[in-house]
């Protein structure tokens, strides 16, 4: 019972020449023990479609960049990121999928007050996995990430095994609503259509900023191909069969039984999810779209390297906390509303929402009846308790539930198990009226965040908390 059909249509604009990709990282300035980096919030204009009369779009960005810097940070290394936000609005950085100390989590409103324009806020962490994740703003977030505010985190492990650039790539996949001039279509953000539906879809996908980009590899090299998904809402379908990729991780996490051949098509890629694949590609090939016609958004080409490529190593799965068989606390969460969906019974704020009501506060989703981050968490536990959720989703969309601050085991699909076992993540899609059981040990003091990464749904209703006391 895992992947359940969609019905959104992908809508995208006419083609055009192919763009070389190039990902701009930057390396940390060493400062003692730590690495230190500086980000800025700004914005930027940046040409999203390669249509010759496509307009520039006015955009914002980390550091002027479509998409922001790479961040390549090492496990265990502290990291200092001092940030200044040089955009007309309050902003926060989420650090995402991180197991980090709460106050560095850049939830705006529950772990931190929002960098004011003009402002300054110094990050500072360890991360303790190795693997894929990014980085983004988490203040107004559906349209600040709809805006470009979001970058790619690569935590190198401890050990040092790492390949070398031309054998890592990180492809960050973003879906973008574009006028008809080619422009970034500012107007429809907010619109309660979106909100109350699948949330803001685009017609238009870019990988690292770029309009289908054509990627050099090395032939017949282990490479790995490390994919995040940007969007506010879209869902990616991806076969990786088709160009003979293997699993290795999932939303950072390896597998321990990694490299892995899918069992199932397509492969789902919810918004924030990430999955790293390992490729030995013999000749050039195409990543596609497959949720309605293939579109292919992304090329690669074969080279012959002029140096001896690197041998892989498996990447080891990270130490990460075993939920307790027994002793769990146990929470069940409904997930209420949307169109076509349970609208009766929802309250917001302690008023009980009707049709005008809706339309007023534009929240139109809910947690066990509530819309939104109420002034009470949803549970409170001590830190070190293995904490159950069962989520059921009673309504006509999937969603993609983000869990802050820890990672968990995804146990059981409406009671048929799972597909592999275990199965870390902090990102899961759980489809229209599917339950989902999900387990982990909360041992990281603080209040932590618990939403549809469906930046809209976020923003209308299906948004909450918990708290783990020291
Ligand atoms: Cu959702």
């Amino acid at each position: 019972m895992l992947q359940p059909s969609r019905r959104d249509a992908l809508k995208l604009l006419g083609g055009g020449a192919a763009a070389l990709v190039m990902m701009p990282s930057i390396s940390g300035a060493k400062e003692g023990a730590g690495t230190s980096f500086k980000l800025v919030a700004q914005p930027v204009q940046h040409k999203l479609h390669p249509a010759p009369d496509a307009q520039e779009s006015t955009l914002w960005s980390y550091n002027g960049q479509v998409t922001a810097p790479t961040l390549r940070i090492k496990q265990g290394e502290r990291v200092t990121i001092e940030f200044t936000n040089a955009l007309p609005e309050p902003t926060s950085i989420h650090w995402h999928g991180l197991r980090i100390a709460n106050e560095m989590d850049g939830v705006s409103g529950l772990t931190q007050d929002p960098v004011p324009p003009g402002g300054r806020f110094t990050y500072e962490f360890v991360a303790p996995d190795a693997g894929t994740y990014w980085y983004h703003a988490h203040h107004k977030s559906w349209e600040q990430v709809a805006r470009g505010l979001y970058g790619g985190l690569i935590v190198e492990p401890a050990d040092g095994s790492i390949l070398p650039e031309a054998q890592d790539h990180l492809l960050i996949i973003d879906d973008w609503r574009l006028d008809g001039e080619g422009k970034f279509d500012a107007a429809s953000l907010g619109a309660p259509m979106d909100w109350s539906h699948g949330g803001r879809m685009g017609n238009w996908l870019t990988v690292n900023g770029q309009s289908l980009p054509t990627i050099s590899l090395p032939k017949n090299a282990p490479t790995r191909l490390r994919l995040v998904n940007a969007s506010n809402s879209r869902i990616l379908d991806i076969d990786p069969a088709r160009f003979g990729g293997k699993i290795l991780a999932f939303d950072g996490q390896a597998l321990p039984d990694a490299p892995m051949e899918l069992g199932y098509t397509p492969l789902l890629l919810g918004p924030a999810q990430r999955v790293d694949l390992l490729v030995e590609p013999e000749e050039g090939f195409v990543l596609e779209e497959l949720s309605q016609q293939p579109f292919a958004f992304c090329s690669f080409e074969v080279r012959t390297p002029a140096q001896e490529v690197a041998a892989f190593t498996v990447p080891k799965p990270n130490k990460l906390p075993l939920p307790a068989k027994d002793d769990r606390f146990k929470f069940d969460l409904r997930m209420t509303g949307g169109a076509m969906g349970q609208l009766d019974n929802i309250y917001y704020q302690g008023e009980k929402l009707d049709r005008g009501g809706f339309q007023r506060t534009k929240q139109f989703w809910a947690f066990n009846n509530v819309a939104n981050l109420a002034e009470e968490p949803l549970f409170s536990v001590k830190r070190g308790q293995t904490v159950e959720l069962n989520v059921s989703n009673i309504t006509a969309f999937m969603h993609a539930m983000h869990v802050h601050g820890h990672h968990f085991l995804i146990e059981d699909r409406d009671g048929g198990g799972v597909e592999q076992s275990p199965l870390w993540r902090d990102t899961f899609l759980v489809g229209a009226e599917q339950s989902t059981r999900i387990a982990f040990v909360a041992d990281n003091p603080g209040k932590w965040l618990f939403h549809c990464h469906m930046l809209e749904h976020a923003a209308s209703g299906m948004n909450a908390w918990f708290e783990v006391t020291d």
